[in-house]
């Protein structure tokens, strides 16, 4: 199980189509791989903050400096994944930075092993259902359209961006067009305040799964507010950064559904705990999602086949988002993705693709 050394790797890809949210749009992903050579098996594990500190405080750049100074040299041949988890508790936040770390790491530990990573974290179906997020569009018959083209592609949920001045309108127009059994929610990435209370309330008749973070990542006692005043169920991502947190959430009443991205929580243990805790709660779960490519994806359709995962999550295909994603591509079949269950993650890059959109490799010795 000896690891011998780490690489870097800093790559980028283009996407299909801009993604519009409330705080930006994304156009291409630079990629941050962490890599980690063992005597027996090989680990991956993939960052997945965004170039700018605009959905959280992490930035792909800032992770790398975190991973090179405080991350890994916790790591030395033996490191299991808990073990780095135990060790890099001192430092404060950076949850993205460690979940990359902690991810290659089980990775090759389970590789390693032979077992997979679902398996690893309790998996208990062997598919799982996809939605698909749509981003804010100029237009309303555009957005029609696209929402239309992930419809006739099989996916059984769609989840609409909001913001201020493109909310209510267009979401009553895709409920409309696509009538009362289409599985809808919206998210709003923190764009709104308590003031907008009765604003988000007309979203109440339109039958929505859920409303997911309308107000500021901070503002669990607003968040409880305004689950006093609206019907839809309000669901938190931005907010869920740990265990804690997410407890803490649940007990104020700020929401009744929780989003869980391993990146935002610092990885994939603490990931499954708050399933765990939510699960015990009665508190519904969905996996998250943050433009990842096929070695984010793979783990993410591991922890999406959790018990508590009883909402259509952001996993959705390859295609959805890249021309040619780095590791074969997840596929929809029937409106799911297979969860992988070779060893690990079950996926690892395809050499030339990943050559071709490298920017640049390092090698860090670990001791
Ligand atoms: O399918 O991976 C996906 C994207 C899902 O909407 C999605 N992610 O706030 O949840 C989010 C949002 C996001 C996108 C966040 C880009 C950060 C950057």
């Amino acid at each position: 199980m000896t690891l011998r050394a780490a690489e870097i790797v800093r790559a980028r890809i283009d996407l299909v189509a801009p993604f519009r949210t409330s705080f930006g749009t994304e156009t291409a992903r630079s990629l941050l791989y962490l890599r980690l050579i063992g005597d027996d098996a090989e680990g991956w594990g993939e960052c997945v903050a965004m170039a700018a500190p605009v959905y959280s405080s992490e930035y792909v750049d800032g992770c790398e400096d975190v991973i090179r100074r405080f991350l890994l040299p916790e790591v030395g041949p033996d490191t299991t994944a808990e073990e780095f988890v135990a060790s890099v508790s001192p430092v404060r936040g950076h949850p993205m930075a460690k979940a990359v770390v902690e991810a290659a790491l089980l990775d090759h530990q389970l590789r390693a092993r032979g077992v997979s990573l679902a398996g690893h974290l309790g998996a208990v179906r062997d598919r799982v259902p996809s939605g698909v997020s749509v981003g804010i569009h100029d237009s309303v018959p555009e957005l029609l359209r696209t929402v239309e083209g992930y419809l006739r592609a099989g996916y059984l949920r769609i989840k609409l961006k909001i913001e201020p001045g493109s909310d209510i309108g267009q979401v009553r127009a895709v409920r409309r067009e696509f009538g009362d059994a289409l599985l809808l929610q919206v998210d709003a990435n923190a764009a709104y305040r308590i003031d907008d209370a009765a604003h988000l309330a007309q979203l109440d008749d339109l039958g929505l799964l859920l409303i997911e973070q309308p107000l500021p990542e901070d503002d669990l006692a607003g968040h409880a507010a305004l689950a006093r005043r609206i019907a839809t169920p309000v669901c938190l991502d931005e907010s869920i950064t740990s265990l804690e947190s997410a407890r803490g959430a649940i007990e104020l009443g700020a929401c009744s559904v929780v989003n869980i991205k391993p990146g935002r929580v610092g990885g994939y243990l603490a990931a499954r705990a708050i399933h765990d805790l939510c699960l015990e709660r009665g508190v519904p779960v969905w996996c998250g999602g943050m433009l990842e490519t096929g070695i984010g994806r793979a783990a993410n359709l591991a922890l999406a086949a959790l018990p508590g995962f009883t909402l259509p999550g952001d996993t959705s295909a390859s295609d959805r988002y890249f021309l040619r994603d780095v590791t074969a591509p997840f596929v929809l079949e029937d409106g799911h993705l297979a969860v992988p269950s070779g060893a690990g993650i079950g996926r690892e890059p395809d050499p030339e693709v990943l050559s071709a959109m490298t920017v640049r490799r390092d090698t860090v010795p670990i001791a």
